[in-house]
């Protein structure tokens, strides 16, 4: 069976900021593997399509504006339980919740701009993937594993 994937996607400001590098680096030190990577700006009509579930929250429209600020860095990565463990190495939503040793617990302030998105189920991933990613992701065997991580 194939491993377990999640859609990780680096916000505006954390492309602004120059911490593209950071998350990417938690992920890789965690010992995940990376499938898929672009920077790309963003359009409405995929961030109402990513945002499907929350279109009737109060603070969606301002969401929506700060998403389309500037491109975003959009990645799959892949290994065990990597949606639950990618949540983790994220954060609670509100930074201000989130652990240090997090990345929105150590970089970030405000939940408006909080640096970072990760699928929450394993079927939103899979959505979020063919939805970012329409053309697919690369399938790549790591042999060293161990002696890499
Ligand atoms: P994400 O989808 O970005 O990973 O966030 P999440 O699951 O942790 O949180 P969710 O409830 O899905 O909210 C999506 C994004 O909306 C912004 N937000 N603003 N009260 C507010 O102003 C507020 N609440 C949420 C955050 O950027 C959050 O990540």
């Amino acid at each position: 069976m194939a491993e377990e994937r999640t859609y990780i996607m680096v916000k505006p400001d954390g492309v602004e900021r120059g911490l593209v590098g950071e998350i990417i680096k938690r992920f890789e030190s965690k010992g995940y593997k990376l499938v898929a990577l672009q920077l790309l700006p963003t359009s409405r009509e995929l961030l109402n399509e990513h945002y499907c579930d929350l279109k009737d929250k109060s603070f969606f429209g301002k969401l929506i504006n700060y998403m389309l600020s500037g491109p975003v860095v959009g990645m799959v990565w892949e290994g065990k339980d990597i949606v639950k463990t990618g949540r983790r190495l994220l954060g609670e939503t509100d930074p201000l919740k989130s652990a240090p040793g997090t990345i929105r617990g150590d970089y970030c302030i405000d939940v408006g701009k909080n640096l970072c998105h990760g699928s929450d189920s394993v079927e939103s991933a899979q959505r979020e993937i063919s939805l970012w990613f329409p053309n697919g992701v690369l399938s790549w065997e790591r042999h060293n594993v161990h002696k890499l991580i």
